[in-house]
């Protein structure tokens, strides 16, 4: 009995970290993670990575809706060097659950914000 339900443990395991769900970039992992709550960031809002290395952007938690881009206060504005997910007003959008991983190859500060929660506001320094 015991291994029976060992072997489960060790199922059910491998299944929930084959759902670490990277639907953009790479698999190698992120340098940091950015979390959100249902109409806000949680926890750190201010991260540096270097350039090529990923952000984890985590939905998971919240139950909210949101549309990332470039720019502040709720409106997009481009911003050279960054993701191309960020790249244009259509944004990178989350739902309830969404985790997704984005790389920044290149160096430069970027501010992220929400276009459904103006008051959402982040900051991705990439060195190089
Ligand atoms: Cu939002």
């Amino acid at each position: 009995m015991r291994t029976v339900a060992l072997a489960l443990m060790l199922t059910a395991t491998l299944v929930v970290a084959g759902c670490g769900a990277s639907t953009t970039g790479s698999s190698s992992g992120a340098a940091a993670t950015i979390t959100m709550e249902g109409s806000s960031f949680s926890g750190a809002t201010s991260v540096t990575i270097k350039a090529g290395q990923a952000v984890k952007f985590d939905d998971s938690n919240s139950g909210g809706t949101h549309i990332l881009v470039t720019g502040s206060h709720g409106a997009f504005t481009a911003a050279s060097g960054a993701p191309s997910e960020f790249a244009s007003s259509n944004g990178l959008s989350f739902q309830s659950g969404d985790v997704k991983t984005v790389t920044f190859s290149t160096a430069g500060t970027f501010n992220i914000t929400c276009m459904i929660h103006p008051s959402m506001q982040a900051t991705i320094t990439v060195t190089s």
